[in-house]
């Protein structure tokens, strides 16, 4: 199994906040809102900005009513949903996200489709869950602070993503419903020990998309930095480099 790399060891964490990435950030902006990316759309950089897109296949797991729907979402930059309406099927998202690798200083953009689907869907119709499965290279276990039977579960769902065929999966964990502390049902010891026996990063999410980078840049460039780091694991290569290069952005 590959090592997780050390948080922000691989990609600046915090670019958003810099200068120099305003030129990527406005690609994905619009009106200071996220831009929507419908499939075949994506950020046009101008001619002498060179940029490669990175394309990764992402799933969202876990029980219905933890937040799927909601994170992604917010991941996106959408209004997240406030009543809970079980997902009917499978529903994908893109989201666009800039990244400045730390040894190279190189630039890149990472598609991320998400791949969210209702568990009763999953449970009722047997093609759902092979046609998520398939070339997937994440998944966000995701619980909710508010229901410990979703965080004991974890283990048990992770189980289920071993290794398929020789390709590698990133597994993060996602706590949702941070914000609602007061009915907060899950200890942060409890949390600590899970990714310490785990080796499973924990990220936390909740409360109201504020200015739609700083919310979710941790989470995103976790996983960024995960998926590239698993990328270069598979080549082979100490330098980071990736396979799943598509090309140049033009
Ligand atoms: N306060 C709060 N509510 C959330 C959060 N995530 C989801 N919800 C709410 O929980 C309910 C279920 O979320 P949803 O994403 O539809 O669950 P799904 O069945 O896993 O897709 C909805 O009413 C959401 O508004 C969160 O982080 N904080
Ligand atoms: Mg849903």
């Amino acid at each position: 199994m590959a090592l997780v790399p050390p948080l922000g060891s691989v990609v600046v964490a915090d670019w958003h906040r810099c200068k120099d990435s305003k030129e990527y950030f406005s690609k994905i902006l619009q009106k200071k809102r996220r831009k929507n990316f419908g499939l075949l759309e994506s950020p046009v950089m101008p001619p002498h900005v060179a940029v490669d897109t990175v394309h990764y296949k992402i799933f969202i797991s876990g029980k219905s009513g933890v937040g799927k729907t909601a994170l992604a979402a917010r991941l996106a930059g959408l209004n997240i949903p406030n009543m809970h309406y079980e997902t009917t099927g499978i529903e994908t998202t893109v989201v666009y996200w800039p990244v400045k690798l730390k040894d190279s200083g190189r630039v890149l953009f990472f598609r991320l489709q998400l791949w969210d689907c209702g568990e009763n869907a999953l449970r009722r119709f047997d093609h759902l869950l092979p046609s998520c499965k398939e070339q997937v290279d994440a998944v966000l276990f995701l619980f909710s602070f508010t229901d410990r039977t979703s965080f004991d579960d974890l283990s048990n769902q992770m189980a289920k993503w071993t290794e398929t065929s020789g390709r590698h999966v990133v597994k993060l964990v996602v706590g949702t419903k941070f914000d609602l502390f007061m009915h907060c049902d899950v200890a942060e010891s409890d949390v600590r020990h899970f990714q310490e026996t785990s080796g499973s990063p924990v990220l936390r999410t909740g409360g109201e998309v504020s200015d739609g980078l700083g919310d979710v840049a941790p989470l995103l460039n976790c996983l960024a930095e995960n998926l590239w780091h698993q990328d270069c694991v598979t080549a082979g290569s100490t330098s980071h480099y990736s396979h799943q290069e598509t090309g140049t952005v033009l």
